[in-house]
C-alpha cells in the first residue's frame, strides 16, 4: 500500500471504532508499524478522519487544544500540547442527560472555551488573541478513545485519534468586551456527585488560556497550513485531571464568576 492509502486506512480504521464502539489496537502497534509515525503523519490521519465525517454532513465549529495542563500531561504520561478537531455532532445541548450509549471509555473535564470573531493565523500575541476573542464560555469536554488501552498509547496515537474528543458541553458565553474579571485567576471547582473532585484556576491551560489559543493558531498553521476561521470555538485544554463516566453521576464545574455547568449521566450504558 501507498503510504496515503495506510494513512486513509488508519483514518477509517479509527472511524469504524468510534460509530461502532470497538475498540482498536494502538496505530503504533499495527498499521503504521512499516512508516514513520510522528506528529505530522498522526494530524493527516486525523485531517483524513475529519474529511470523511464532514463529507457525511457533519459541520466544524472549531478546535479543541489537549494536554495543556500538568494535571493532564501528568494523568497522560504524555508531556506535548496538541489539538483537535470539534464538529457540530459533538455538542451536547444544555439540561440533556447525557447517554453513554456508544462511548468506548468516556471522561468528562473542565475548561474554558473562547468564540472568535476574526481570523488568527501564524504566530499571535496573547492581545491579537484577545481581540478576536468575542466571548468566553465554560465548557465540559468529554473524552473517549478508540484505542483498547486508554492509557498507555503514544502522542501520534492520540493525536490521530482526533485528540481523544468525543463531545462538549457549553455554559452561557460572557462577552469578553464587557468582563472586568482576570482570565488566568479563574477558579474551578469540578465535583463528583457532590463531592469535590478537583480544583484549578484557568492558568492551568499553559499559563494562561489565550497563550494555549495562540499554541493552536500556530499549530494549525504548522500541520495544515490553516488560519482559525472566525467564528471557532475553540476548548483550551483541561484545567484538572478528567473523571470517568459512569451510569447516574452528576458532574458539576463552577467556573468562578461564570456560572455553573452541569452533566447528568444517564442510568445504563446500552
Ligand atoms: C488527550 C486529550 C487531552 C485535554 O484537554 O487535555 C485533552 C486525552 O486525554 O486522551 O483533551
Ligand atoms: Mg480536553
Amino acid at each position: 500500500m501507498q503510504e496515503q492509502d495506510i494513512l486513509e486506512r488508519c483514518a477509517k480504521d479509527l472511524e469504524q471504532a468510534r460509530a461502532t464502539a470497538i475498540p482498536i489496537p494502538p496505530l503504533a502497534k499495527s498499521l503504521m508499524v512499516d512508516l514513520p509515525f510522528a506528529e505530522n503523519e498522526a494530524y493527516q490521519i486525523q485531517h483524513a478522519g475529519i474529511v470523511q465525517r464532514l463529507g457525511s454532513g457533519d459541520k466544524l465549529v472549531g478546535y479543541k487544544m489537549g494536554l495543556t495542563s500538568k494535571a493532564k500531561m501528568e494523568q497522560m504520561g504524555l508531556h506535548t500540547p496538541i489539538f483537535g478537531v470539534l464538529l457540530e455532532s459533538m455538542r451536547v445541548p444544555i439540561d440533556t442527560v447525557y447517554s453513554l450509549r456508544g462511548k468506548i471509555h468516556p471522561k468528562a473535564e473542565p475548561e474554558i472555551a473562547f468564540i472568535t470573531s476574526k481570523q488568527l493565523k501564524g504566530s499571535v500575541s496573547r492581545e491579537e488573541a484577545q481581540q478576536a476573542c468575542e466571548f468566553l464560555v465554560p465548557a465540559i469536554e468529554i473524552l473517549d478513545s478508540r484505542y483498547r488501552d486508554f492509557k498507555y498509547f503514544s502522542l501520534p496515537d492520540v493525536i490521530a485519534d482526533n485528540s481523544s474528543s468525543s463531545d462538549f458541553l457549553l455554559g452561557t458565553p460572557v462577552k469578553l468586551a464587557g468582563w472586568t474579571g482576570d482570565l488566568a485567576e479563574i477558579p474551578v471547582r469540578f465535583e463528583v456527585d457532590g463531592k469535590p473532585f478537583a480544583e484549578a484556576f484557568s492558568n492551568a491551560a499553559l499559563g494562561h488560556p489565550l497563550d494555549s489559543l495562540c499554541e493552536l493558531v500556530k499549530l494549525l498553521e504548522r500541520q495544515l497550513g490553516v488560519a482559525l476561521p472566525a467564528g471557532s470555538l475553540v476548548l483550551t485544554g483541561a484545567l484538572t485531571n478528567a473523571v470517568e463516566l459512569r451510569p447516574h453521576q452528576v458532574i458539576t464545574t463552577t467556573f468562578g464568576g461564570l456560572g455553573d455547568l452541569r452533566l447528568s449521566v444517564e442510568a445504563g450504558k446500552n
